[in-house]
This record gives structure tokens, C-alpha cells and sequence, in this order.
């Protein structure tokens, strides 16, 4: 455990009370009642956040300080109730149950309070010192609720707060109570759940027997709390108490007992006393209008609409349309504004620097690669700004609900389809966010697929070549390249259904949240999360790669060349001007940067490599972006950038990285680039991802045989296919 948390110090504010200088807070609560949320209000933090259930897939931590104490806070992802499952889910209940946390706060949506208070029902019972907030209570406001403060805090034995995150309100309140709670060192209320009289005699008898197995460990409340657990067959505790034999087995009997006598499993028995509980405090403290008012009915309306048996899919495929040709189109003009200021600053840079390796370094090697990429900054951003509103406004929640029957068609869980759309972002997060699928081979599919679904870091490759080749159908070449990682994703998860794993039909419900109108700061920390990602690789293996790039192909110098191009420059240069002279030397400068590319390490490598790619007819300057790519998939554009800038002979800088590409690939070609390219293994950093969610190397490495597979094999039938048409 952390050092600083157990030290103690005197409090000045209660009379030198010894105190922990560190305290450790959890925020524990339903999926997507606001505990990120509130979580950056508390410690300024920019975690990620989504109107959807299960954004947050593992723990958190952060921490501020508050009059004067330390406070680390633990967002932890959204559980409906201690026994839960999925892999998610299970982290926080074992950082709850492991006892690490000095304070729980239990977040509750205060527009849905029902739901929400069957986990504190479980919580309570822990006898832990616990605070609730009531979260959305302006949506609570705006739905006409009246809640009793007063009479929900004494039943629940803990103060009860109230919060809008997303505006920041009442969070120093909250402050102030852990604060207080941890000074004070209140203690809090036992809360007995009443039972009826059989489970209260089965839960009496297991206390006893663990009582007298670990003497003196455990109060009467833990005792009690365990005894619980243990009937109603918390898998976590029942493994804690395993070697106790006896125990076991009388808690096997009892449940035996009960279920045989209620004809109902003991678990149910329990969870239909804690809905009693639940249901009779929500009577007592919520008082509700008659009708459903506000922001409901907005929610039924606008679902009418977008979730409309006919309409709801063509909507979706329009609004994917604007986002696409948007993230295109408007890209645009910003993009020759950073074209036109890296022209500049290499201009500059190159006149400060006089001709040699150094400069050809930062002008061929660094501001090439690193400016080349730079450049699809705006439609990144575009891209996820979009992303944001649709995940905001809780349209993503709807999407994936409209998508829903059409993976199961495909052999996909329907808890697959928020990771295969967070693949659009980056696909380490979106194999991470498999967790909330239970099972295990459902998971390892989409594990396996998701690297198909096309990420940001594909993007820039993609509006390069559509720009370079395909002109006026740009935006719908780079939608199409959507859609074929979407049909691609599909595709694979029957493949893989037949070939390896067994079809499984879990069902599943789609849970839809509340239309909520997205606040910039969320938007912000959205895009945010995804530019500042952008830039760190542009600083970090961009640059590294551009330099690595830029060595491979200026080194080894001066190798011998077929030729003495040279010479037979400084002869036409001497020569009269003739009509072709300009085109004459140029033509000769070219060949020579060609044939001293093809003499480099680089050239090198990839002639080695090439016959490999040749039925797909890839240069071997496709060859060596297609092999920096593995890397990451910036790296691509990069690697084109800082290959071109050297073959411009004259180094015209004004041709720009499209033009020098258009003339040397067919449309054809360009396209089988592009879906190899889409499908080819996924980067290093998801390969890692891979490996540590799916458990082995095994995964990992099959993840990358199968992609690169399909790619191949794909790509080479849309050369034939191209070569028969054209
Ligand atoms: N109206 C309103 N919306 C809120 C409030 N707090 C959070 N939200 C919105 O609710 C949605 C869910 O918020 P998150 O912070 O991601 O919820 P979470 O509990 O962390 O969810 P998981 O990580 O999925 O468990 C987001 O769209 C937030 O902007 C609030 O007080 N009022
Ligand atoms: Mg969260």
C-alpha cells in the first residue's frame, strides 16, 4: 500500500488529533451516472467520458488537495451490483472488497433513483464509511422530482449530497464532506437490509460458524456482511473462504434449504428483499408528477425518430455521411493553412542552414515527415468533435442499438458493438473496452476483429490517397473505406466463429440513456484526449521514424552509380539552352536520387522485401511505408512524406506529397494500397493491448497472421479485379 497514505499527522483543526495525511476515496456507482465526470470536477482531471454505459473499462486515479488533506480518488467503472461478472466489472468490486479505500462514495442518478440504490442496498451492508451523492439532479429538477434529502440520509446511515457535474455544482460540498467524514472520523450508521425470517435464521447460523473461524478478525456488521455474501454465492468470497471446508458446506446446505423451500435460487431470494428495501425508500423519499414531464419525453420523441423501424438506418448512414464529407471538406482549408506554414518554415530553416547532411536531416528528414503528418491535424479534429457529439448526446448508444440484430447475424455479442465503434478512435482502447463482455469467446472475437475497424492513425493514409486519386469523390472514397473496415470486421467474425471459436448467443439489451445535451467542456476533453494523442506521436515515434526513415535512405553515401550522372549534368549545363534543357537535367537529377535511393539500407531492405508485394504491385517506397506502418500507422504518411521529399530531384517543394504520388500509381493500384493498408496488422501498441487483454502472446500473434492474411489476400483480389475492368 502507498507510504504516504499511512503516515499520520497531527490536525490542527481537531485539537492535534492524529489524522492520515492521504486518505484514498472510490467512487463507486451504476454505469453512466457521472462518476468521470464528477471525478474531473473533483481533481481537474480530462478523463474520458461518453453518454453510454461502460466508458470507463478499468480504475483510475487521481487526486487533489483539500483543505489541507491529501485526496486520491479512484473512478472506477459503473456496476449494477456487487456480483457482478464481466471483467470490468470485477475490478471494482475487488477494489472495493479489498479494502484499500478509506472512504466510498456511491454516485447515484438522481433522475433514477431506483435503479440506481439496488447496488447501494449491497454497499451498505459493508459497513464502510460512505457518502451518496445524487448526481444529474438537474435532470431530476427538470423531470419535477422532489427528493428527501433528510429522510433518504438517515435511512441509508450516510450524508447525501447533490451534483451537477457537468457544471461543476456541488462539488466543493462533496470536498468539504470527505473532509469532514475523515476528520471527524464518523463512523457510519449500521444499516440493516430487513430479511424475512428464513433468510435472516440462514444468515444468523453462517455468521456464527465465521465468527468462530477467525476469532476476533470481524464485528458484527463484517460478520454479518460475509455471511451475506456467502449465501448469495459471491464467487470472490467463497474462493477467500475456501479452505475452510465446514463453512462451505453448511453455506451450501442452507442455500439448498432455501431454494428448495421458496422454489427460487437463494441469490434471488436476497435481490428481491433488497428490491423491497429500494422500492419502499424510493416511495418514501421521491415524490414524481403523475406524468412523465420534461426531458423523457423528449427522449421518446427524438427516439421515435432516429430509432424509427425504417428511417433509422438510413438516418444513421446520412449522419455518417456529414460526419465523413465534413471531416474531408472542411479539413481542407485549415490543411493548406499548416501546408502553406511548414512551406515556410522549411524555406526559412533552409536558408539558415548551409547544404549538407544537417540540412538535408531537418529539411528532407525531420520537417517533411513531421509537417507531412501535421498537416491531417483538422480532420482529425473534425473527425472527433463529430465523435464526441454522437457520443455526447447519447446518438451512439442509439447507433449501436440500431446496428444490434445485424451483429448478432454475424455471430458478434451485441456488447461488441461500443469497442467496434471506439475503434474508429484508436483501437488500444477499444480491445481494452471488451472487458464488459462476459464471455470469454465472444470477447477473443471481437478482441481479433476490432483492429479492423479503421482508427484515426489510418486516417491521414486514407485522405491522402482518396485527395491524390480520386479528386471529386474523395469524401465518399474515404466513407467507403469506413464502410469495408465495417463489412471487413463482420466478415472476420464469421470466419473466426467457424474457424477456431464456437457461436455464442448471450442476449443482451442495448441500454439507451437519456438524450443529454453535450456541454463544450465534455466535447473539449473528448477531442482533447484524441488531438493531444495525435501530437504525442507526431513528437514522439513520428519524428524518431522521419529521422530512422531519412538515415536508412541518405546512407550509405557515395556508393558507386551505374552511372556518372554528374558529369552528363555538367555537360548539358555547359552546353547551350536547348528546348529540353531544363527537362533534360531534371530527368537526370531524378535518376540519380532514384538509383542512390535504391543503393540505400532503405532501398536495400525493401528490394529484399519487395517481390513479396510485387503481385500487388506496391513500389518498394509502398513497401517501406506498408513496413514503418507496423510501427504505427502514421508512420505511413510519414514515410511517404520523407520518401518523396527526396525523390524531388530539383526539391521543388511546392509539389506537394499528392501530386508526386498521383504519377506514379494507377486508381487501382491506389486502391489496393488503401485495403491493405486498412487491414494489414494492427501497430505495435495494440499488438501489446492484445497480448495483455487476451492473456498470451498466442492471440497477439494470430491477430496479426489473420490480418495480414486478409490484407493480402484481399488486396491481391482487387488488383485482379481492377485488371480485368480497367
Ligand atoms: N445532465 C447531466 N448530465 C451529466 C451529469 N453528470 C454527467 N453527465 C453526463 O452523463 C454522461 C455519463 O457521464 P460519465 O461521467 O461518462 O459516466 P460514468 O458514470 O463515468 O459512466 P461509466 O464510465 O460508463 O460507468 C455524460 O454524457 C455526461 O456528460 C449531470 O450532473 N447532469
Ligand atoms: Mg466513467
Amino acid at each position: 500500500m502507498n507510504k504516504i497514505k499511512d503516515e499520520f499527522i497531527a490536525d490542527p483543526k481537531n485539537g492535534g488529533s492524529p489524522i492520515k495525511k492521504k486518505i484514498t476515496v472510490v467512487l463507486v456507482g451504476n454505469p453512466n451516472c457521472g462518476k468521470t465526470t464528477l471525478l474531473n470536477r473533483l481533481t481537474h482531471s480530462k478523463e474520458s467520458v461518453g453518454n453510454y454505459p461502460r466508458v470507463t473499462v478499468t480504475l483510475a486515479r487521481k487526486s487533489c488537495v483539500h483543505d489541507g488533506l491529501h485526496i486520491e480518488l479512484i473512478d472506477t467503472p459503473g456496476i449494477y451490483a456487487l456480483t457482478s461478472q464481466s471483467g470490468e466489472e470485477r475490478e471494482t468490486r475487488e477494489f472495493i472488497h479489498s479494502g484499500q479505500a478509506d472512504i466510498i462514495v456511491n454516485v447515484l442518478d438522481a433522475g433514477n433513483l431506483e435503479r440506481s440504490l439496488f447496488l447501494t442496498s449491497q454497499l451498505i451492508e459493508m459497513g464502510l464509511p460512505m457518502l451518496f451523492v445524487l448526481n444529474m439532479s438537474d435532470e431530476a429538477h427538470s423531470r419535477q422530482l422532489t427528493i428527501d434529502h433528510h429522510g433518504l440520509s438517515s435511512m441509508l446511515g450516510g450524508p447525501v449530497y447533490e451534483s451537477i457535474a457537468t457544471r461543476g455544482e456541488g462539488i466543493k460540498a462533496l470536498l468539504d464532506g470527505m473532509v469532514h467524514m475523515h476528520r471527524q472520523k464518523v463512523s457510519p450508521e449500521p444499516v440493516f437490509l430487513p430479511y424475512d425470517a428464513h433468510l435472516e435464521r440462514a444468515v444468523e447460523k453462517v455468521q456464527r460458524l465465521v465468527f468462530e473461524l477467525h476469532p476476533g478478525s470481524f464485528d458484527h456488521n463484517q460478520s454479518r456482511w460475509l455471511a451475506i455474501k456467502l449465501l448469495e454465492g459471491d464467487d470472490q468470497i467463497l474462493v477467500q473462504e475456501g479452505e475452510h471446508a465446514h463453512l462451505l458446506e453448511m453455506v451450501h446446505r442452507q442455500r439448498y434449504d432455501l431454494a428448495r423451500d421458496h422454489g427460487e435460487e437463494c441469490e434471488f431470494l436476497f435481490a428481491a428483499a433488497r428490491y423491497g428495501f429500494v422500492h419502499g425508500m424510493v416511495t418514501e423519499a421521491v415524490h414524481a408528477p403523475k406524468t412523465a414531464t420534461g426531458f423523457l419525453d423528449w427522449t421518446n420523441r427524438l427516439d421515435r425518430i432516429f430509432l424509427h423501424r425504417f428511417l433509422g438506418i438510413p438516418l444513421l448512414l446520412g449522419l455518417l455521411w456529414i460526419m465523413f464529407q465534413s471531416t474531408f471538406s472542411l479539413g481542407e482549408i485549415p490543411m493548406g493553412w499548416i501546408e502553406a506554414g511548414v512551406g515556410w518554415i522549411s524555406a526559412t530553416v533552409a536558408s539558415h542552414i548551409p547544404a549538407g547532411l544537417v540540412h538535408d536531416l531537418v529539411i528532407d528528414g525531420i520537417i517533411a515527415g513531421v509537417g507531412g503528418t501535421l498537416v491531417f491535424l483538422p480532420n482529425i479534429i473534425i473527425l472527433f468533435f463529430f465523435m464526441a457529439l454522437f457520443s455526447e448526446t447519447g446518438y451512439l448508444a442509439r447507433a449501436a442499438f440500431l446496428m444490434d440484430r445485424s451483429m448478432h447475424a454475424f455471430g458478434l455479442h451485441g456488447k461488441a458493438l461500443i469497442p467496434l465503434i471506439m475503434g474508429f478512435g484508436c483501437n488500444v482502447p477499444a480491445v481494452m473496452a471488451t472487458r464488459t463482455i462476459e464471455d470469454h469467446r465472444s470477447r477473443m472475437i471481437t478482441i481479433l476483429v476490432s483492429p479492423f475497424m479503421l482508427c484515426s492513425a489510418r486516417l491521414p493514409v486514407f485522405i491522402l490517397f482518396a485527395g491524390a486519386f480520386f479528386g471529386e469523390q474523395a469524401g465518399l472514397m474515404v466513407l467507403l473505406m469506413y464502410f469495408l473496415s465495417i463489412v471487413i470486421a463482420m466478415v472476420a467474425a464469421v470466419v473466426l466463429n467457424r474457424l477456431i471459436l464456437r457461436r455464442d448467443e448471450n442476449p443482451f439489451v442495448m441500454e439507451l440513456p437519456p438524450y443529454r445535451l453535450p456541454t463544450l467542456r465534455a466535447v473539449m476533453i473528448h477531442m482533447g484526449d484524441r488531438v493531444a494523442g495525435f501530437l504525442q506521436k507526431v513528437a514522439g515515434v513520428i519524428l524518431v521514424g522521419s529521422i530512422v526513415i531519412w538515415y536508412l535512405q541518405a546512407f550509405p553515401r557515395h556508393e558507386i552509380l551505374n552511372h556518372d550522372y554528374d558529369a552528363e549534368i555538367a555537360r548539358f549545363q555547359h552546353m547551350p539552352e536547348a528546348v529540353m534543357y531544363h527537362e533534360t537535367i531534371n530527368a537526370l537529377k531524378m535518376k540519380k536520387s532514384q538509383e542512390e535511393l535504391e543503393q540505400s539500407y532503405l532501398g536495400r531492405i525493401a528490394q529484399a522485401i519487395a517481390p513479396v508485394f510485387s503481385p500487388l504491385h506496391f513500389t518498394w517506397k509502398d513497401t517501406v511505408a506498408v513496413l514503418t506502418g507496423f510501427v504505427a500507422k502514421e508512420v505511413v504518411v510519414a514515410s511517404y512524406a520523407v520518401l518523396y521529399a527526396q525523390n524531388d530531384g530539383v526539391k521543388e517543394r511546392s509539389e506537394s506529397l499528392r501530386r508526386a504520388l498521383s504519377t506514379t500509381m494507377t486508381p487501382w493500384e491506389a486502391f489496393t494500397f488503401m485495403v491493405f493498408a486498412l487491414l494489414y496488422a494492427p501497430c505495435l501498441g495494440t499488438i501489446a493491448t492484445i497480448r495483455k487483454e487476451a492473456g498470451g502472446w498466442i492471440w497477439a500473434g494470430y491477430s496479426v497472421v489473420f490480418s495480414l492474411t486478409l490484407a493480402y489476400s484481399l488486396s491481391l483480389s482487387v488488383i485482379w479485379i481492377g485488371g480485368m475492368v480497367s
